[in-house]
């Protein structure tokens, strides 16, 4: 779906909406295909109805889950010097924006009039969206619900004077594509700011395995919640039949590869049924649901100069655990 050739001008206090999401039946072919594949597999974008952006939120809460709690203090630590990269008068474009808590940080600092943020989860994106609108009152916020996996023009608005436009993709939320996805994404990101703008990203660093291992199978299980409701969720909207007390989680590093992996494990031989038809699994089968790609600084500035992007700076913490970049469009 294209965005509306001449969407509404913003104005400060009013949360305006354009939804670009796909049909629902989008989810039915996507685990329809996957369940299909010698390596089942579905996407990890599916993980965030209701439920699971819940769940994640009490991820991001775990002693074992050190990205959310350190990028918010690389943000909070190094926050002038952030400002200044960006610089006044930016439109602020945030991708996978959630319940929007490292956004309020920057857009404090940079005194943001216009702010877009882009999610999947239409729930999630109003309610803070509204909720960051009443907290900043000169802020215009315009909420795109959508799919940034694929390609998505967004409108341009008039109105609110604008220098540049600045892309915000926290949370190593850029993981969860491959390589050779990510180059594709971020050179969509340079479509959207346009030479000269700017992209702040947060990609979790390569570290030693137990780490991470920790981080993505936490002691209390909440990632292992997280990761079988997509299994109830699927159930929930395509009358499916899993008997999620029938897989476990299972996550690991393969440093070989450089990205963590979520699977869901059939502890059994069973047969599940999704929209009429029938899946097998065979003991120890798994499907395939995330990658968590991990990058060193040089890897990923490499990334992000084939995209088109020239690396600036790159805020990190104390330990090397976690880093933003500030790059420009070349
Ligand atoms: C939101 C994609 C950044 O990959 O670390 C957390 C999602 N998965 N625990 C990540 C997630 C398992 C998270 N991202």
């Amino acid at each position: 779906m294209k965005p509306e050739p001449s969407p509404l001008p913003p104005s400060p206090g009013v949360v305006r909406f354009y939804s670009f999401l796909p049909s629902a039946d989008r989810l039915r072919e996507d685990v329809l295909e996957g369940l299909a594949l010698p390596q089942k597999n579905i996407p990890p974008k599916y993980f965030y109805d209701e439920p699971g952006c819940r769940l994640f939120e009490a991820i991001c809460e775990l002693p074992e889950y050190y990205l959310t709690r350190t990028e918010t203090a690389i943000l909070r630590g190094h926050i002038a010097d952030i400002a200044q990269f960006v610089g006044p008068d930016a439109e602020l474009i945030e991708y996978g924006s959630g319940v929007q808590a490292k956004t309020r940080i920057l857009i404090q600092a940079l005194q943001t009039r216009l702010y877009v943020p882009i999610d999947i989860a239409l729930g999630t994106l109003e309610a803070s969206s509204k909720e960051l609108a009443s907290r900043f009152p000169w802020l215009n916020v315009v909420g795109i619900c959508a799919d940034y996996t694929r390609p998505l023009a967004l409108p341009s608005f008039a109105g609110v004077p604008i220098r540049r436009k600045a892309a915000f993709f926290p949370g190593s939320t850029v993981g969860n594509f491959t390589p050779a996805e990510a180059l594709r994404f971020l050179r969509q990101v340079h479509r959207s700011v346009g030479a000269g703008g700017a992209l702040l990203i947060g990609v979790d660093l390569k570290k030693d395995k137990a780490t991470l291992d920790a981080a993505y199978a936490d002691a209390k299980g909440v990632t292992a919640r997280f990761n079988l409701n997509l299994l109830a969720r699927i159930n929930r909207e395509l009358s499916a039949d899993f008997q999620t007390s029938r897989f476990r989680h299972k996550a690991f590093y393969d440093p070989s590869q450089g990205r963590v992996e979520m699977h869901l494990e059939s502890l059994y031989s069973q047969i599940v049924h999704v929209d009429g038809q029938r899946f097998d699994f065979r003991p120890g089968e798994t499907i395939h649901t995330e990658i968590s790609c991990k990058y060193s600084i040089a890897e990923f500035q490499e990334l992000g100069k084939r995209a088109g992007f020239s690396p600036e700076k790159v805020w990190t913490d104390p330990e090397q655990l976690f880093s933003i970049h500030g790059m420009v469009a070349a």
